[in-house]
């Protein structure tokens, strides 16, 4: 069987002291490294956004980091400003051993929509043109590592299950924002979609 491993988003900004810091998000990157070594398709997301993002609270008058927003494709949560193209904080972390990947997907680059999920942007509907990557491959399995477990990481692990791969979400390598409960409505919308959280 075909198995991908999906390293999503081990950038400078999700990392400690970065401008959208994950806690712990350092702390999983020596064993991503491990495990990108059994597989022979590994791809990296990185998050890609242009200066003046929709994503970002400071885009928005009179909006705060963490609020909540409504945009034409549905809730949007406002962020620090991170991941600006080009940026150090776009950049993946240095300890990430990115020679091991065959692709590295960017996603987020359209000023106007945010994009979590490796294979769609937020509307649910604009592809990446990730799955058509895998499927050509003839990638039937995909294992999920990165960050934020209950963001990036849940979206991607949602829409590979929905686009018919058999999805797990190794989480010990992972770690989450966990912004009001948001991780654990996340592992519940995972289970539900069939992803398996090992
Ligand atoms: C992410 C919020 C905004 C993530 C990206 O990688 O989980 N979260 N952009
Ligand atoms: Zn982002």
């Amino acid at each position: 069987m075909k198995t991908a491993l999906l390293v999503i988003d081990v950038q400078n900004d999700f990392c400690p002291s970065g401008a959208l810091e994950v806690a712990g998000g350092n702390e999983i990157i020596a064993d991503i490294n491990q495990e990108m070594k059994k597989y022979n398709c590994v791809v990296l997301t990185q998050d890609w956004h242009p200066k003046g993002h929709s994503s970002f609270a400071m885009s928005h008058d009179g909006k705060e980091p963490f609020d909540v927003i409504e945009m034409p494709y549905g809730e949007q949560v406002l962020w620090p400003e991170h991941c600006v193209q080009g940026s150090e904080g776009a950049n993946f972390h240095l300890k990430l051993d990115v020679d091991r990947a065959s692709a590295v997907i960017r996603k987020g680059a359209n000023p106007q929509i945010d994009s979590y999920s490796a294979f769609f942007e937020n509307d649910r509907n604009t592809a990446t043109g990730l799955d058509g990557y895998l499927k050509s491959l003839g990638i039937v399995k995909i294992n999920l590592v990165g960050l934020a477990t209950d963001f990036c990481v849940n979206y991607s692990a949602q829409d590979a299950a929905n686009l018919g791969y058999e999805v797990s979400v190794l989480e010990a390598m992972c770690r989450a924002i966990d912004l009001n409960g948001s991780l654990a409505v996340a592992r519940t919308e995972m289970r539900n979609c069939g992803v398996e959280l090992i």
